[in-house]
């Protein structure tokens, strides 16, 4: 089962971001376009969007009184049904903020989860969205059983309430752990696997989502992985066999895209995925040459290789969509090599292969002289 947060087609969002100083207020409006992209991959419309500068965010409200008093009108005047938050909001936060606006307010974290939820197709990536799914509602039972009660169950609800609201959180415990016993199964499963292929060379396609992985994967290895432009369309890894002739076997995995402030829930479940990525011996980074934030897509990558430690495996990075951009000039490449290609008209493709195998001879020659 995965939990579905309302109908997204009738949802019309308005999106919000804070910037701690006036300088920082570029970079909010940078997250809030792709945070705009996200609210339009989850199917419901954006009508307005608001920034604020604020040294620190409001405990109770997360931005300040002023502006969710504004907010309400401007609710009513532009017809939204929902506020979307570009960071995440505390369970506190929400509740206030639902309190108050009377209206669904959801976070950048809820609104990935939900993309997530609608594209998990294989029975590991539904398992891993459902878990991370139910671990952030837990802490937010309270709001939302509470604020229930109070709308539908009127005087004398607040007992009932509280029953039902220990009832809930022990069931949703316990779906919580048959979850991870089920997902811990299947890494049983893939760690055989991988360790099947202990004798091969594995490289990983790594990158922000979109970057056109899932295109160059099945260029290189002629399989048939869904791709689409939009986010999120890769959720499980998939592994096969380069058709390279080379001493070692060379095995290439295509991987879920990354994205800024990637929901920790996620990467918690999405863990025994993320491993694919862990036991590498090269990551190619897919970087979208004509994304305009080009240098922040790449540093974000970094980051979330960081996050799941695997910063230090052998890195090579490959600009795509050069067709788009056709005078296109990597940006510093902090001595890793950089190859420019179209995945998608089939350009620089050799030399992604030659690369590979000269990383793959280096990997070998390593080896030997250990
Ligand atoms: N113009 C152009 N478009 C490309 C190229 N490579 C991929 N695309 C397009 O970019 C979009 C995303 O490609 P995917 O291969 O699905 O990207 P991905 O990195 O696998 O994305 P996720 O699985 O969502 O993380 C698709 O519409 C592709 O057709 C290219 O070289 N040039
Ligand atoms: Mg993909």
């Amino acid at each position: 089962m995965v939990i579905e947060y309302g109908k997204p087609e009738t949802e019309r969002a308005i999106l919000i971001g804070l910037a701690l100083d006036s300088r920082k207020r570029g970079d909010v409006a940078e997250s809030l376009e792709e945070l705009a992209q996200l609210t339009l991959s989850a199917g419901a419309q954006v009508v307005g969007q608001r920034i604020q500068t604020k040294p620190h965010p409001n405990p109770a409200f997360f931005v300040g009184r002023g502006l969710v008093d504004e907010l309400k009108t401007q609710l009513g005047d532009l017809n939204g049904n929902c506020v979307i938050f570009d960071d995440p909001l505390s369970p506190a936060q929400q509740r206030n903020l639902e309190e108050t606006l009377e209206t669904k307010v959801i976070d950048r974290s809820i609104l990935i989860l939900d993309i997530f939820a609608t594209r998990a197709r294989t029975a590991a990536a539904r398992l891993q969205v459902e878990l991370a799914q139910l671990e952030y509602t837990l802490p937010r039972l309270t709001g939302a059983w509470l604020h229930f009660s109070r709308q539908y169950g009127g005087i004398g609800a607040k007992g009932p309430g509280e029953t039902q609201l220990e009832t809930d959180r022990r069931s949703i415990r316990t779906k919580i752990s048959h979850l991870k016993e089920r997902l811990k199964k299947l890494e049983t499963q893939r760690q055989t696997q991988r360790s099947n292929r202990q004798d091969l060379f594995k490289v990983a396609l790594v990158g922000y989502t979109n970057a056109g992985k899932s295109t160059l994967f099945n260029q290189l290895t002629k399989a048939e992985v869904r791709s689409a432009d939009q986010l999120f369309t890769t959720l499980d890894s998939t592994t096969r066999l380069m058709a390279i002739d080379h001493p070692k076997q060379i095995v290439l995995s295509d991987t879920v895209g990354f994205i800024k402030k990637l929901p920790h829930q996620l990467v918690e479940s999405f863990k025994s995925t993320l491993e694919e990525v862990k036991q590498a011996d090269l990551l190619a980074h897919i970087i979208d040459a004509s994304d305009p934030h080009i240098e922040e897509r790449i540093k974000q990558t970094r980051e979330v290789l960081k996050e799941i430690g695997a910063d230090s495996i052998p890195y090579l990075m490959i600009y795509n969509k050069i067709d788009l951009v056709p005078e296109f000039l990597p940006p510093l490449s902090n001595g890793h090599k950089s190859l420019m290609i179209s995945a998608q008209k089939k350009t620089g493709l050799a030399a992604v292969k030659a690369e590979i195998v000269v990383m793959a001879d280096q990997f070998q020659h390593a080896r030997h002289t250990r």
